[in-house]
């Protein structure tokens, strides 16, 4: 096969990376919406297009937001559970998949609220950011069934009859408890940190790569672009992650 440019500049990096890999007994890994864009799930500050494009998602992922339009933030997040629900796996998720079974312990620490790692094979996924496709009740704060009568109008609790929204974390809302307590204790504790399709911008979710630093872990980042994290980052691969994690994988064995 002949390779591109970039693919041959990038080989001594994915055989650096490998080798970190190699050596490590815990891996942390921290997904954001870059790694479903190849599912063909638009990452979260593109996810605005057709009908929503003039809106900014920054704008529609708050409590406020919902407080004065439920059924203009369920339209959305309808629109949105659909793409997911369409939605396959890609190669990149199927390789995080394989790569726990060849590392002594991995944690898979996901910001997407797709559910395409654990579609892919992965397990004990820390879903830090929530589920979309779950609806939560805004009474009891607990995940619910939706009432017989949601189809004419906003989605109501079973159980309660109050207002349903999604199961997601909005700005300015806590992280739940256990994904959190479990994310920092991995990044605090493991030895490779591999941050994946993620703009680093989203806090606490972004702290994570700097407690692995600051504790001395081999940061890697796979992007295509330059993130907030990428000028700290131990090893830089620049790409698309359902390319090079596949060929990271290959070059482990
Ligand atoms: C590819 C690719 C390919 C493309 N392959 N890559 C400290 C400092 C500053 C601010 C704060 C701070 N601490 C807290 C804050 C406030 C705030 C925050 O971080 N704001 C920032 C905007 C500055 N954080 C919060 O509010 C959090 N809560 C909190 O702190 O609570 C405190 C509290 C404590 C106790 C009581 C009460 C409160 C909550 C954050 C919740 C974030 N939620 C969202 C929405 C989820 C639901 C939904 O999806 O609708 O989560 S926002 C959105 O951002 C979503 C994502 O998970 C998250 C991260 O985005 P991500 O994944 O990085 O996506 P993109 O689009 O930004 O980037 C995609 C990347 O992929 C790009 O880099 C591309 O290049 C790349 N890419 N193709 C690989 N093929």
């Amino acid at each position: 096969m002949v390779e591109n440019d970039s693919a041959v500049a990038l080989a001594p990096l994915i055989t650096e990376a490998a080798d970190a890999l190699r050596k490590a007994r815990h891996v942390c890994v921290l997904t954001g919406a870059g790694i479903s864009a190849e599912s063909g799930i638009p990452t979260f500050r593109d996810a605005l297009t057709g009908l929503w494009a003039k809106f900014r998602p920054e704008d529609l992922a708050t409590p406020e937001a919902f407080e004065r339009d439920p059924k203009f933030v369920w339209d959305w997040y309808e629109y949105r559970r659909e793409l997911v629900r369409r939605a396959e796996p890609n190669a990149g998720h199927r390789a995080l998949a394989e790569l726990a079974g060849r590392v002594p312990k991995l944690t898979l620490v996901t910001q997407n609220v797709d559910g395409l790692h654990q579609r892919a094979g992965s397990t004990g996924v820390l879903e830090y950011h929530g589920n979309i496709l779950r609806d939560r009740c805004t009474a009891e704060q607990v995940v619910a069934d939706r009432s017989e009568d949601s189809r004419h109008g906003l989605p109501r609790c079973a159980a309660c009859g109050a207002l349903l929204r999604p199961d997601v974390v909005w700005f300015g809302e806590p992280i739940p408890r256990g994904p959190m307590i479990a994310a920092a204790e991995a990044a605090g504790t493991c030895d490779v940190f591999l941050s994946i399709g993620t703009s680093s911008l989203v806090y606490p979710a972004a702290g994570l790569a700097e407690a692995a630093l600051q504790r001395g872990a081999t940061v890697i980042e796979v992007n295509p672009g330059r993130t907030e994290l990428s000028d700290a980052a131990s090893l830089v691969l620049a790409g698309p992650s359902g390319e090079l994690l596949p060929r990271l994988l290959r070059a482990l064995a």
